[in-house]
């Protein structure tokens, strides 16, 4: 006869947090947010943290290069996808660790034929009022000028005035050279009242901009994920088909750690997925594998060798893997049952294997449930997808900001390796749908907010770790009755958009 489960498979809306007692210490600013990211032995330091428990799902509607850096910045990490050649996730890796932090590369660069005009219209467009000139228009090409608000007056200039007539011309141009670093770029901007200083190589070519206000900006991210050589840490989606191809190039890339995506890990594929890691770079790749609902899957998955093991079936917000295949588990439940399995693996081997919640954080809080019921770090697809930072398409709908955020299982992304069984190369079915979500501004200030709510319910039940909250938290299940009383009621709002904004 089958097994049957104990106990109905519970969602993070159905539980609550009971406080517990409060010290004088327990105030935000007391809380650290660090937590692992690689397994590591009793005893030992993890080869891999992070600084907050946030990634961004492996997915192309969330996670390329400007989220690999944003969210590097705020002490997070990106997995850029892996629905894509091997050669361009690659290359998508490689600019988030070419990204110098307060290096930027120019998004409005000129060409000297181009006209006043022209360039009114890109600082119209992109609200950036210092431009490069360089031969062929490209913010790496050879660099020839540069154009401020300072270099022409459209009241009284001829528009259609070329830009070589008003550029401030490459030889009266302060540049720093190849290796100069943040500190020193800053003191020349000081030394010489500039407000950017572009960057060249030996050839002259441009390889980015550093501005007056970034450097500030840089000293006031104190969480940012670095590498040893002072990089943004970034990792990289791969399925079980082609990984002898995929990996060496994101390894060459220069990938910080690598993750199995697939819509179901208890399988032989990802086992040989990691044996092949294992055999090419022994532990200096660092891999992590899932996705499981169970302590059998994520056991059997710790004993590949995963690095850290990913947690989550059918609760992803553009989801519908339960409604097509009638498979996976509530998600609250899936992270208890994995985090105990664990906890007893941790007691028998003195390996600890981090575990991810993937998918199906819908408010702030259940971020903090998740950490509560044992989870080291949450993957995030829908609401990282909300911000500027997302690959995304900003659109109008009927009046309001969207971005667009679509399922690897979606018609839209064909990711047929993610639900691959070892059967023929495509999407036998759709798990997947295509959406929008509302529109939320920048990373810095979402997660900036989200976190302060994850550190002050911390301070509620007296924790200043993850670590503590884990071995602190008190939990209590919730009746759908008490769930609405969890919200306003009897009452009339006045501001309706407060029932349906972001908790
Ligand atoms: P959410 O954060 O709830 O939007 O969920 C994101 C997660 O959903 C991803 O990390 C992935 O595990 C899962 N996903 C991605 N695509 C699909 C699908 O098309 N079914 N599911």
């Amino acid at each position: 006869m089958a097994t049957f489960f104990e106990g109905e498979s519970h969602t993070f809306s159905e539980y609550l947090l009971v406080p517990g007692y409060s010290s004088a210490e327990n105030i935000p600013a007391n809380v650290s947010l660090k937590t692992p990211l690689v397994k590591f032995r009793r005893g030992e330091e993890p080869a891999l943290s992070l600084n907050i428990p946030m990634v961004s799902a492996i997915m192309q509607s969330v996670s390329g290069v400007d989220m690999g850096v944003a969210l590097a910045i705020e002490g997070g990490l990106a997995f850029i996808y892996g629905n894509q050649t091997p050669e361009s996730e690659a290359a998508m890796v490689k600019a988030v660790k070419d990204h110098k932090a307060g290096f930027v590369e120019s998004d409005s660069t000129l060409t000297p034929d181009m006209t006043m005009e022209q360039v009114m219209e890109l600082k119209a467009r992109t609200g950036h009022s210092t431009m490069p000139v360089t031969d062929d228009g490209s913010s790496r090409g050879k660099l020839l000028g540069i154009v401020t608000s300072r270099d022409y007056r459209p009241s009284r200039d001829d528009h259609q005035k070329k830009v070589r007539e008003f550029m401030t011309p490459r030889e009266k141009l302060i540049v720093g050279d190849k290796d100069i670093t943040l500190k020193k770029a800053n003191d020349v901007i000081w030394d010489n009242k500039l407000n950017a200083l572009p960057v060249v190589d030996e050839n002259d070519h441009l390889m980015g901009i550093v501005f007056r206000k970034d450097y500030d900006q840089h000293k006031s991210n104190p969480n940012e994920l670095l590498d040893a050589n002072k990089r943004y840490m970034v990792g990289a989606g791969i399925n079980t088909r082609d990984y002898a191809e995929r990996v060496p190039l994101l390894v060459e890339a220069g990938a910080d750690v690598l993750c199995i995506d697939s819509s179901e890990g208890f399988s032989e594929w990802q086992k040989r997925t990691i044996e092949w890691v294992r055999a090419n770079y022994g532990d200096s790749v660092k891999i992590g594998a899932g996705n499981v609902v169970d302590g059998d899957g994520f056991r059997f998955l710790a004993d590949c060798g995963a690095d850290f093991v990913k947690v989550g079936i059918g609760g992803g917000s553009i989801c519908i893997t339960r409604e097509t295949k009638g498979i996976g588990r509530g998600q609250a439940s899936a992270v208890i049952d994995v985090c105990r399995a664990r906890d007893k693996y941790y007691e028998e081997t003195g390996v600890y294997v981090p575990v991810c919640s993937d998918g199906g954080i819908v408010y702030d809080y259940h971020m903090t449930l998740a950490l509560a019921m044992g989870a080291d770090f949450m993957m995030l697809g829908r609401y990282f997808a909300r911000f500027d930072e997302s690959p995304t398409e900003r659109v109008n709908v009927n009046g309001q900001y969207m971005k667009e955020y679509w399922g690897e299982g979606s018609a839209r992304a064909r990711n047929w390796q993610r639900y691959d069984q070892g059967g023929a190369s495509k999407l036998g079915f759709v798990e997947g749908v295509d959406s929008y979500v509302p529109y939320a501004g920048s990373l810095k200030e979402g997660v900036g907010q989200t976190i302060y709510k994850i550190k002050s319910t911390m301070c509620n039940c007296g924790a200043k770790t993850i670590k503590e909250l884990q071995e602190k938290a008190r939990l209590t299940l919730v009746s759908s009755t008490s769930i609405v009383e969890g919200g306003a009621h009897d009452v009339v709002v006045k501001d309706s958009q407060h029932s349906v904004s972001y908790r």
